[in-house]
C-alpha cells in the first residue's frame, strides 16, 4: 500500500514534465528513506537530466555530508525501469548503483531498445531489491503516447470532434458553424499543449481557416500538419502564416522556407493514415490530434488509426448537415462543460 502511495507521487511529479519532454517518457522519481521522502524529481526536458537524476540532486543539495549514508538505506521508487543506456545522460541504473540504494520500485518496464529489462538486471546483479509492476495501469496510461510510439511505429492519435445533439458535426454549405461552447475552445486549447502535433485536412484548413494554435492556455503551440494533395489551400490562411512550425503533406513538392515545410508524398489516395502515421514516427512525433474534417476522420477511423476521441456534444439540434463520425470503442470518462458533454473514447485494440 504504501508502495502504491509513493508510485502516486512519482506520477504526479512525471506529468509536470508534460509537453516538454516528446519523444521522451514522462518520468517521476521518489527517494524515501526511514518513512520519509527525503528526494524527489522528475525528467524536466527532452535533452536534460533524467527524473533519478534530479531525485538524487535533490538529496545531496539538501543533505549534504549525510547524503550517502540516507541514500544506502534509501528506496527509490521511479514510475519507469531505470535507464541501463548511455543517450543524452550515463545511465541512471548505474547511478542508483554508485549511490547504494537498497530498493528500487518501479511502475513500468521500458520497452526503448537500449533500455528494456537491462536497467533491472543491472540493479539486481548489484545486489538491489527490485519491485516491478506498481500501479503499472495508471504508469502505463501516463505514457500511452511513450509506448505507442515504441511499440507500435507510430504516434498515439487522438481524433477531436464536436457534434449536435441530433448527430451532425458540420452543416452541408461550405460555412463553418461553431458547435460546441467557449469553455471547449479554451479544454480544446489545453490539449493542443499537450500534444506534438496537430492535424488538419485541406477542407478544413479552406472553410474554417483555423489558427490551429494554443493562444487560449499557458504553454506551447503544437506542430501544424495539413493534408493537401493538390496544394489547394490558399497561401493567405493562417495555416501558412509561418508563426508556428507547420508540415503541409502533398504530391508535388518538398521544400522548406519560412517555417513551412513542404514534404512530398506519393499516391496519397491509398493507405493516407498509414503513410501519414509512419512519417510522424520517423519525425519523432509522439503523440497527434486530428482536428477534423470529416474525410480525414472518416479514413482514420476506417484504417482503425486512431487511440482516443474526444467528442463534444452540444444541446443544439439541427434539421441538416454532415453526420459526426460513428467510433467503436468504450467510453473512458465522461463529463459536462457548461451545455456541453464531453465524452473520451479509448479504442478497443489498444
Ligand atoms: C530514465 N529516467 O527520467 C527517463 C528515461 O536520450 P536520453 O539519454 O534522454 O534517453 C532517452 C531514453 O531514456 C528514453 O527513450 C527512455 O527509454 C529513457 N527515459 N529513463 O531512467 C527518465 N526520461
Ligand atoms: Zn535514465
Amino acid at each position: 500500500m504504501t508502495d502504491e502511495l509513493y508510485m502516486q507521487r512519482c506520477l504526479e511529479l512525471a506529468s509536470l514534465g508534460m509537453g516538454n519532454v516528446s519523444p521522451n517518457p514522462l518520468v517521476g522519481c521518489v527517494i524515501v528513506s526511514d518513512g520519509k521522502i527525503i528526494g524527489e524529481g522528475y525528467h524536466e526536458k527532452f535533452g536534460e537530466a533524467h527524473a533519478e537524476v534530479n531525485a538524487i540532486k535533490s538529496v545531496t543539495e539538501k543533505y549534504g555530508d549525510q547524503a550517502a549514508a540516507l541514500l544506502a538505506n534509501a528506496t527509490a521508487y521511479v514510475s519507469l525501469e531505470p535507464c541501463a543506456h548511455f543517450g543524452k545522460t550515463p545511465p541512471c541504473a548505474d547511478l542508483l548503483v554508485k549511490h547504494r540504494l537498497k530498493r528500487v520500485v518501479i511502475g513500468n518496464k521500458d520497452p526503448f531498445e537500449g533500455v528494456d529489462g537491462k536497467g533491472i538486471e543491472k540493479l539486481k546483479n548489484a545486489g538491489i531489491e527490485v519491485v516491478s509492476g506498481v500501479l503499472e495501469a495508471e504508469c502505463s496510461k501516463l505514457n500511452r503516447r511513450f509506448f505507442t510510439r515504441i511499440r507500435k511505429q507510430r504516434p498515439y492519435i487522438i481524433l477531436k470532434w464536436a457534434t449536435t445533439a441530433n448527430g451532425y458535426f458540420a452543416p452541408e454549405n461550405s460555412v463553418q458553424e461553431w458547435i460546441s461552447g467557449p469553455m471547449a475552445k479554451t479544454l480544446v486549447h489545453k490539449w493542443r499543449t499537450e500534444e506534438d502535433a496537430i492535424l488538419i485536412g485541406k477542407r478544413t484548413a479552406i472553410v474554417d481557416n483555423p489558427k490551429l494554435n494554443a493562444r487560449a492556455w499557458e504553454g506551447k503551440n503544437p506542430l501544424r500538419i495539413l493534408i493537401d494533395r493538390n496544394l489547394q489551400v490558399p497561401q493567405g490562411n493562417h495555416i501558412y502564416n509561418g508563426l508556428a512550425k507547420t508540415v503541409i503533406f502533398n504530391e508535388h513538392k518538398t521544400e522548406v522556407h519560412n517555417n513551412i515545410h513542404y514534404i512530398q508524398m506519393e499516391d496519397m489516395q491509398y493507405y493516407l493514415p498509414q503513410k501519414i502515421a509512419f512519417q510522424l514516427y520517423l519525425m519523432d512525433i509522439q503523440s497527434v490530434i486530428i482536428e477534423g474534417g470529416a474525410n480525414i476522420l472518416h479514413q482514420f477511423i476506417d484504417g482503425n488509426l486512431w487511440d482516443e476521441a474526444r467528442v463534444f456534444t452540444a444541446s443544439k439540434i439541427w434539421r441538416a448537415g454532415v453526420r459526426a463520425p460513428q467510433i467503436n470503442g468504450y467510453i473512458a470518462d465522461q463529463f459536462t462543460l457548461n451545455n456541453d458533454k464531453v465524452t473520451i473514447f479509448l479504442n478497443n485494440h489498444s
